[in-house]
């Protein structure tokens, strides 16, 4: 990898239990003091992070393999980022970009129109999260079709604000007691290679297709959003041809082509959007996590007449392009460029797959090893089936947490193990963390 240097030192060393007794009584402060219903996945308080590590506030240091779902790309706290920070929050904070704007917005929006797939005129338009741009895409292609119709996948995720809480598939915990949802949101069959009995892409393509014709009607449709590789329905990637299929057919009758690529995008996967993978060009396109190195900022970038089919002043809101946020994502995209992240990206997974894949040899419970770039997965079943073992990636979990490693599960039916590490992570480090899911395994086996 190329050489990176960190100011804090990169290893994994745990001088208490995890969590330790400081990190134990801020858990208890938060039970007292957050609301129930923001959930925490691992209770270590954190004091810094950076590279590949986080240390949290008893001085553990553990190797990040979630990068706070995906955002730290170029590393948490990466210096450029935190130098364009300082500078920028000095100058000003706020002054809302509807009221009076600011160069970083337009500047940002320049980025996303020359680096997301496609050399047509493009526009963009900056919000605060994901679920924001995701709202934004449907409100634009609305705007543009004059249909409601809003097509979404099987295993789908796009947010938890009503709109997109309707446009997610997955009910517990994201849209359990929360309805009544939005209506006009229809949903049909995703590729999903591993469970699709051997349905190749493009027959996957004819089935979700001939559904949207029959049940809905084309012409109704503004928009149909797919993520390019599904993240938090379990890393799934779509078997060849699903995703370009999809993408004619949109064309074929005036529908909004929208990728959502905010878990994705950014160079996550080897390339700096997913599409780009299978070479289509959405019209629309939502990014948010990576873009910034963690401060709040999600766009919505497309075709130049889709995008200003809006009425002026159709779009917006107070903290949309903060300046801070803004100064942020230059840095981090300037970042991305001169260390070639797709590449860093592609090397984690020359690294991760042949691992995983030896591992899945050795243990059964192993039922697929996949992925793209630096958003790598394994689907945990019950050896000899396809059913899903969530228990077992429970169990995994929580061994790689006491040892060290900050890990994730997703997935529809939660039995998927999956990766997310910083594109600054150190080799070393990488394979350690890969040691101790290997330590897992065996820890669950005995
Ligand atoms: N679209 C593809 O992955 C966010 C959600 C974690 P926000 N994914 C992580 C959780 O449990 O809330 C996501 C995504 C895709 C949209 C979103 C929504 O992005 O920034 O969380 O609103």
């Amino acid at each position: 990898m190329t050489t990176i240097t960190h100011a804090i030192a990169q290893e994994r060393r745990l001088v208490t239990e995890i969590p330790g007794p400081r990190s134990q009584a801020l858990q208890a402060r938060k039970t007292a003091a957050v609301s129930n219903g923001v959930g925490v996945t691992l209770p270590i308080y954190v004091v810094r992070a950076g590279g590949g590590v986080l240390i949290d506030a008893d001085g553990n240091s553990l190797i990040d393999m979630g990068s706070g779902i995906a955002v730290t790309t170029v590393g948490n706290a990466n210096p450029d980022v935190v130098a364009a920070v300082q500078s920028q929050v000095a100058d000003f904070t706020h002054t809302c970009f509807m009221v009076t704007p600011y160069a970083g917005y337009v500047e940002v929006c320049e980025a996303l129109n020359r680096l997301t797939p496609g050399d047509h005129e493009k526009r963009s338009a900056l919000f605060n999260s994901g679920a924001e741009a995701v709202e934004n895409a449907v409100k634009i292609a609305r705007a543009f079709t004059k249909r409601a119709a809003v097509v979404v996948m099987e295993h789908g995720y796009h947010g938890r604000t009503n709109l997109t809480m309707g446009m997610t598939a997955k009910n517990m915990p994201y849209k359990q007691s929360f309805g009544p949802f939005a209506p006009e949101i229809y949903r049909v069959p995703a590729s999903y290679p591993y469970r699709d009995r051997g349905l190749k892409g493009p027959e996957m393509a004819e089935i979700a297709t001939t559904r949207i014709e029959r049940e809905i009607g084309a012409d109704n449709v503004a928009a149909i959003i797919i993520e390019p590789i599904q993240g938090e329905g379990g890393f799934i990637v779509p078997d060849p041809g699903y995703f370009a299929a999809m993408a004619d057919f949109a064309r074929a009758h005036g529908i909004v082509f929208v990728a959502d690529e905010i878990q994705s995008g950014f160079c996550r996967t080897g390339d700096w959007f997913a599409s780009e993978y299978e070479g289509v060009v959405p019209d629309l396109i939502t990014t948010a996590k990576g873009i910034a190195d963690g401060m709040p900022l999600a766009a919505v970038t497309g075709r130049a007449e889709m995008m200003d089919a809006v009425h002026a002043g159709g779009l917006g809101g107070t903290y949309g392009g903060n300046p801070v946020a803004c100064a942020a994502a230059l840095a981090a995209i300037d970042w991305m460029e001169r260390n070639d992240a797709p590449a860093l990206a592609r090397e984690i997974e020359s690294i991760m797959i042949p691992r995983l894949r030896e591992m899945a040899l050795q243990f059964p419970a192993i039922g697929d090893v996949r992925g793209r770039g630096a958003m790598i997965a394994i689907e945990l079943v019950k050896p000899g089936t396809i059913e899903p073992d969530a228990a077992l990636a429970a169990t995994l979990n929580r061994y790689c947490h006491q040892h060290g490693v900050v890990t994730l599960t997703t997935g529809t039916h939660g039995n998927i193990f999956r990766f997310l590490p910083p594109l600054t992570i150190p080799r070393p480090l990488l394979e350690e963390a890969l040691g101790v899911l290997e330590q897992a395994f065996e820890s669950a086996a005995s």
